[in-house]
């Protein structure tokens, strides 16, 4: 009889007939004006979730980096990570389902996973700054609400305070308090106690510049700046009062274009980063003093931070399995610079937070990044566990102090998923402990120039992709035509993968120069037509 209130409940988010969406790499994203109706069975989906792992599911409202104009959803489960895959068919299923086969499909998916209808359930939402995001958040409530589940909506927050409070309220504030407040306390306290480490600590503060991308990072940002006064001073560019989400800012936006964004004045040697729009990426950059720009990406990132993260295990003396995980996109450079300086495995996973997570998560301490600048670090039960105990047992004052720097790291880090924020305190507290300005961190590799194009065609799914994306195995010769153009290029690596976010095939090319990447990038996107 539930299910009757359900279809009740449904007629006001009715699905537009024989409109067909997936549940992407992250979730679902389309133009705003699709997603009243996935939002509402996206909410009918989390309740149903929540019954099946007995904890509190999460349902984000964003487009992350997409136009102002798109939105999104996704589902965060209980230890805070992205939805389980055999979840995302019912997903893909229940969006798709017209009304009057609603009923039919949800009944198949409760009697599928076998879950228990009397089982409590709550749900928490969370919404990005887009004008539609607020009465999508509404249609999922609707739908939460239509099956009698508790929820709370905690309105405006980045994707990863989302993911932070998930897995806080389902380890009994193990994580932390489930709030965002907990959240600004927990991070700001290890920051500071990280920063307070470095010998020359106590006088100005760390200065940064930072792209809000206009959107809910630059919201957020501004209500954390008062837990870090006086360590951390931050000049706030695109910081949507005024401007368009992601429009010719942000983190993705600098990142393609490798460019700085509009909206700031850049000044010779300082250091800036970006956000993107729902603040679980960041990339860093900065303007030489012949005003030459220079990207520090998330393969930068990955780097600085498994550098500091290693050096810390060799003065404490742990034999813990440390691993980095990239995508098909990590800069050929910091790949040989992380396998044969730093000596640490390097793994790559199909692109996609959820691959590199679940990769990192076979080591006792897992560094992921995408190159587009989204990432973070995780540390198994075991690590936490060795160091913590280090902290109070450590046979020397050296290892008691690099043992507690890696329990501060462990603290700032979100380790649910990458978090701009986060990453941010994070890189600013290594770059202040190993007094590196931004220029001598971009000098430990250099990158290998590189271009990113894309190529629409009639459909994408034609081509599919081996080895972690970095080979096509249909359609049948492409393959063989990217290895002869790749061969006639020095340093070069290319690939085409199918877009798991958009109708496009992504082609991505490296070489010794500019000029020979863009060639190459342009003669690859012939071969895919
Ligand atoms: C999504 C992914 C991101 C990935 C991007 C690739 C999450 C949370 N986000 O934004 O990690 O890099 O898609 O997009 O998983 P593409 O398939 O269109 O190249
Ligand atoms: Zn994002």
């Amino acid at each position: 009889m539930y299910l009757e209130a359900v279809l009740r409940s449904s007629a006001p988010h009715a699905k537009p007939t024989g409109l067909i969406l997936q549940y992407g790499t992250a979730g679902f994203r389309t133009k705003a004006e699709y997603l009243d109706h996935v939002m509402y069975r996206m909410g009918l989906l989390a309740v149903l979730r929540s019954k099946k792992t007995k904890s509190v599911i999460g349902v984000m409202v964003t487009a992350s980096h997409n136009p102002e104009e798109d939105n999104g959803v996704k589902l965060v489960d209980p230890m805070g990570e992205m939805l389980a895959q055999e979840w995302e068919v019912y997903a893909t299923n229940l969006a798709n389902a017209e009304e009057h086969e609603l009923q039919l499909v949800l009944t198949n998916i409760i009697k599928q996973d076998s879950i228990n209808m009397q089982q409590e359930s709550f749900v928490a939402i969370g919404r990005d700054t887009r004008p539609s995001s607020e009465s999508l958040s509404c249609a999922v409530i609707d739908g939460v609400t239509s099956l009698d589940s508790k929820f709370h909506d905690y309105g405006l927050v980045t994707t990863p305070q989302l993911h932070y409070i998930i897995c806080c309220r389902n380890t009994d504030g193990g994580y932390g308090e489930p709030t965002i407040e907990g959240y600004y306390q927990k991070l700001s306290k290890a920051f500071k106690e990280l920063v307070q480490q470095a010998p020359g600590c106590g006088g100005e503060p760390i200065c940064l510049n930072v792209d809000g991308a206009n959107g809910i990072g630059a919201l957020k940002l501004k209500e954390m700046e008062s837990y870090l006064q006086s360590v951390l001073s931050i000049q706030l560019f695109n910081d949507s009062s005024k401007g368009k989400l992601n429009y010719m800012c942000g983190a993705d936006y600098v990142k393609v274009q490798q460019k700085s964004p509009e909206g700031l004045d850049m000044k010779p040697a300082e250091p800036y980063c970006s956000f993107d729009g729902d603040a679980d990426r960041i990339v860093y950059y900065y303007n030489d003093v012949n005003n030459v720009f220079h990207l520090l990406d998330g393969d930068k990132i990955a780097t600085l931070i498994s550098t500091f993260i290693k050096e810390l295990l060799l003065k404490v003396n742990l034999n813990l399995k440390m691993a980095v995980v990239q995508t098909a996109y990590a800069n050929g450079s910091s790949t040989r610079y992380l396998e044969e300086v730093i000596k640490v495995p390097v793994y790559c996973a199909k692109t996609g937070v959820k691959h590199l997570h679940h990769k990192a998560q076979e080591f006792d301490i897992g560094v992921y990044f995408e190159a587009n600048g989204h990432g973070t670090v995780l540390f198994s039960k075991k690590a936490e566990e060795q160091i913590k105990q280090l902290t109070q047992t450590g046979a020397t004052e050296k290892i008691k102090k690099a043992a507690e720097m890696l329990e501060n790291v462990i603290n700032l880090i979100n380790q649910t998923v990458g978090d701009a924020i986060s990453d941010m305190l994070v890189i600013e507290a290594i770059l202040f402990l190993k007094g590196l300005t931004i220029q001598k961190w971009d000098e430990i590799y250099t990158d290998l120039p590189n271009r990113q194009l894309k190529v629409t065609v009639a459909d994408r799914k034609v081509i599919e992709t081996t080895d972690a994306e970095r080979q096509t195995i249909k359609p049948p010769g492409l393959q063989e035509k990217i290895d002869e153009l790749v061969k006639t290029y020095s340093m070069a690596r290319a690939f085409v993968r199918p877009s798991g976010t958009e109708d496009v095939v992504r082609v991505y090319a490296e070489a010794d120069t500019q000029e020979n990447a863009d060639a190459l990038a342009h003669k690859v996107c012939l071969a895919v037509f």
